[in-house]
């Protein structure tokens, strides 16, 4: 077996499920994951983290395995008090989830770096990979619709997605720096893989991959880069990526997440339903990752390709 370090992209709950397959095949000092932090934002005082608190809470096994965010083993008492006062309650802080939210916020005021924080809550909760965000600074996605811009949690969640999107921006990325310690591993020359979860392209790759230098710095690692399309048989396993496609005009396809990273992949896991038209080298795997199984079974299958094609 090839050993040297596997850098992943991750966003959302389907980018977590290959990174905790790749936890649970890799030694953890083999793997360093990297999050869209283009999904955070400051609600109600305090600083959310959605896609790194996601990586953490299933990394550390403490993840709510019916709505894929949050804590398992969740209480309301927060958020039951809070409509209570006719407060803010359109998104959802569990009681324990809560407490990550509190630390953060207020370790970020005292002027420590997202990346430490991130790095010291997952010791704390006993997670062996790296975790670390794409960035320290600020960088935050907005969707356009026909009523304007707004910011990404009150289209994802506030409004359910229910706005057509016509645009996409992430605000702060142009000048956003990119996480020096992930800059470091890609420039390392001990890269075995780049493997870019089966997140959504738009709202949880494209922002990592925003952030200057970011797809350089992966283009130029020597290291095989490989996809896993969200896609199976034309259409998403969860969330808005079939219906943002079709709001873009775009073919609801894997091939379309493939045209989106275009020279960046060198090869692309897809399922048997959508191998068709794809210009990069394609793996047939079964993609679908509902078990703790099929995460294992599909994170060998990638490594594997990555392998075959070095
Ligand atoms: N997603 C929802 O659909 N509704 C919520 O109320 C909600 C709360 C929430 C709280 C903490 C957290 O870390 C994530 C949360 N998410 C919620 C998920 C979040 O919107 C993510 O950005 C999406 O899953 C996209 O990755």
């Amino acid at each position: 077996m090839s050993s040297g370090l596997v850098v992943a992209l991750s966003g959302g709950v389907g980018g977590a499920k290959l990174a905790l397959g790749l936890s649970r095949v890799l030694p953890p000092e083999e793997l360093l994951i990297v999050a869209n932090t283009g999904d955070d934002f400051e609600h109600l005082g305090l600083s959310i983290c959605p896609d790194i608190d996601t990586l953490t809470y299933v990394l550390a096994g403490l993840d709510n395995p019916v709505t894929g965010w949050g804590r398992r083993d969740e209480t309301w008492s927060f958020m039951e008090t809070i409509t209570a006062l006719g407060g803010e309650d359109w998104f959802r802080l569990g009681d324990r989830d809560l407490a990550l939210h509190v630390e953060r916020t207020k370790r970020l005021g005292a002027g420590q770096s997202l990346s430490q924080i991130t790095g010291d809550v997952c010791r704390q909760l006993g997670v062996g990979p790296r975790v670390l965000p794409m960035s320290d600074d600020r960088v935050r996605t907005r969707v356009r619709s026909d009523s304007g811009w707004i910011d990404f949690q009150d289209y994802f969640v506030r409004q359910q997605c229910r706005p057509v999107v016509q645009e996409l921006a992430f605000t702060g990325a142009a000048d956003a720096r990119p996480q020096p310690d992930v800059m470091a591993a890609l420039s390392g020359g001990n890269v075995r893989a780049v493997v870019i979860c089966p997140s959504n392209p738009f709202i949880s790759i494209e922002p990592i991959l925003a952030v200057p230098g970011m797809r350089a710095a992966i283009e130029k690692c020597g290291a095989p880069v490989v996809a896993v399309s969200p896609i199976i048989g034309g259409r998403a396993i969860k969330g808005p990526t079939a219906k943002m496609m079709q709001e873009l005009g775009l073919a609801v396809s894997s091939a379309t997440v493939a045209e989106r990273y275009g020279a960046l992949l060198d090869g692309y896991v897809v399922d048997a339903a959508d191998s068709g038209d794809i210009r990069t080298k394609v793996h047939v795997a079964p993609t679908l990752m509902t078990t703790l199984e099929e995460r294992e079974a599909l994170a060998r299958t990638v490594l594997d390709f990555a392998d075959s094609l070095t």
